[in-house]
């Protein structure tokens, strides 16, 4: 077997976005775009050689093809050791484990997350430095620097390795360790919640449903919840990953996780319902009749914290992206607990959890997750709500609403609107940003605009800094509008409109959100003007 240098030349557009680089599936199908992007993180990150990574993926179309195209090329490039998941499937958190447990050099991940799969849909790839995380803004760039100035690729051209099969193979002198995708992920679940309250509560009878969405948290929920947990089989449906998701968009949301809000909200709910997304760092919960909204979830978790074994000592602190409602930051305030806020996008949490200074972090986008791992975690957060539910012996409906009667409500909305017209989307952020200096003092809707910002972000740890990272506009009773483009798409622009409203009156707690949100509705178009530089009236998604 040989090592082959394939000449190539740099090829545009490699920029990693928020969570890696995601491009159609036919873009990363082209001759040479994986092994250029591949080679350039091995050029950017210094070199492969002796290393050790972690590799896995969410199992949608061309993960099985593009793990052994990066197998080769981490071998012909020098690496001693890849640790991948059996089927070349690893969750990311799963992989951000694996990648600490091991004390890797790093990991790739293949995934486009939330994002359909298939031939005409969206892959992705993303690296994970040695801490497990995402890699930070640096180190992303270096990695896109490097794709413009290549000029060849070093590939092994040896077979396939048979990712079927457990155990140490070779390529090319380069070990390659296959590994149940599951086991240590499960075993370190048992480490942080009380598995035995779960499993007496699921011995009592309540009844849950989990929606893998034909993702790759269906193999890890069955092992955890149903085998572990003694949850009855086919609680967990839709739980063989498929290469395009069963057709399904594997977006844990109310939109796209209807048919789990249709049973949650229908006569013979479920105690708890529950899904993950497409690689699975993100989850939804529901109760019988009640929606939990990500930020009031972390909100929650953080209150609830000290009753799950892993964090009964308590939490150092927590972390919240800029866009994600401010429910959590009360809970801080009454626990006298730091509250950081952060550009969105989990690897500005990274600083935050090596340094110590946070242990929940969260994302409006159905992200939440702890120091004991690098990424956001669906099946992890799940677990610390059913710790909880299986102590307090209370329901989702009551414990929300103690919450709410205990710390007020922010009620948050994000309003998302799709494959926009890139020039319009350019053109509307331009001419909001040159508005900020006098949108303050200004009525819209009856409300005052009390300030108005584009986020910029210096990591306290690093002291790394993030230039606009979002709108803010302030208003004087609190409440709040963001606006940005997303970072994670792969055709047009998506806007994403994050609006805000807090609500301490004991009689007001229980509105409708959208109708709690009204007028800051109006406010952001007025301001804005989303319809006139889109054409769009109305969004495509509301979460
Ligand atoms: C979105 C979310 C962000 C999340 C990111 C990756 O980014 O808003 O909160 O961290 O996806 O999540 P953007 O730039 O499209 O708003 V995942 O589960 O897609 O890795
Ligand atoms: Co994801």
């Amino acid at each position: 077997m040989t090592v082959l240098t394939a000449p190539t030349a740099p090829i545009a557009g490699q920029k990693p976005g928020t969570s890696g680089l995601r491009k159609k599936t036919r873009v990363f199908q082209q001759a040479g775009y994986l092994e250029n992007f591949v080679q350039a993180i091995f050029d950017g990150i210094g070199s492969a050689a002796g290393k050790t990574y972690v590799l896995g993926g969410d199992g949608r179309y061309f993960n099985a093809e593009a793990a052994q195209i990066i197998l080769k090329l981490a071998a012909a490039n020098g690496a001693a050791r890849i640790i991948v998941g059996q089927g070349a499937i690893l969750s990311t958190p799963a992989a951000s484990h694996l990648i600490r447990l091991n004390k890797t050099d790093g990991g790739i991940i293949l995934s486009a997350s939330h994002n359909p799969g298939g031939p005409d849909e969206d892959f992705g790839i993303k690296f994970n430095t040695p801490n497990g995380g995402p890699a930070p803004e640096a180190v992303t760039e270096a990695i896109f620097d490097a794709t413009t100035v290549l000029t060849a690729y070093r590939i092994s051209d040896a077979p396939d390795v048979d990712l079927d099969a457990i155990g140490r193979h070779d390529l090319d002198g380069m070990i390659v360790d296959v590994v149940d995708p599951v086991s240590d992920y499960a075993a370190l679940m048992e480490t942080l919640f009380d598995f035995p309250a779960i499993r007496a509560m699921f011995a009592d009878g309540f009844r849950m449903r989990f929606d893998a969405m034909c993702a790759v948290t269906g193999p890890y929920a069955r092992d955890i919840l149903e085998r572990r947990l003694g949850l009855p089989e086919g609680s967990v449906i839709n739980a063989t990953p498929l290469p395009d998701f069963g057709g399904m968009h594997p977006d844990p949301n109310p939109v796209w996780a209807k048919a789990l809000m249709d049973e949650m909200f229908g006569g013979q709910a479920p105690d708890f319902g529950a899904a993950s997304d497409g690689d699975g760092d993100r989850n939804m919960v529901v109760g019988a009749g009640i929606y939990v909204g990500p930020s009031d979830s972390l909100a929650v978790l953080a209150a609830n914290a000290t009753l799950a074994p892993g964090y009964a000592k308590g939490l150092a602190g927590v972390a919240r992206s800029m866009p994600t409602g401010a429910a959590v930051d009360r809970v801080a305030d009454a626990l006298g607990l730091r509250c950081f806020e952060t550009p969105t996008g989990w690897k500005f949490f990274g600083t935050l959890l090596d340094a110590g200074l946070a242990t929940l972090c969260g994302e409006e986008s159905f992200g939440t997750g702890s120091d004991h791992i690098r990424e956001k975690d669906g099946l992890w957060a799940v677990l610390f709500w059913l710790n909880i539910l299986a102590v307090r012996k209370q329901t989702v409906a009551e414990i929300l609403t103690d919450h709410w009667a205990r710390y007020g409500r922010n009620y948050f909305s994000r309003h998302d609107f799709e494959a926009i017209d890139n020039t319009a989307a350019d053109g509307m952020m331009t001419a909001l940003r040159a508005q900020l200096p006098t949108l303050p003092g200004t009525l819209v809707e009856g409300m005052t605009v009390a300030s108005a910002d584009d986020f910029s972000y210096v990591d306290p740890v690093d002291g790394a800094t993030s230039v606009n990272q979002g709108i803010r506009i302030r208003f004087d009773d609190g409440s709040r509008i963001v606006m940005r483009l997303s970072g994670t798409g792969t055709a047009g622009a998506t806007l994403r409109v994050y609006l805000e409203r807090f609500e301490d009156d004991p009689a007001q707690l229980a509105l409708d959100v959208q109708a709690a949100l009204a007028p800051i509705i109006r406010a952001a178009d007025a301001i804005a003007g989303i319809a006139a530089h889109t054409g769009r009236t109305a969004p495509d998604v509301i979460t």
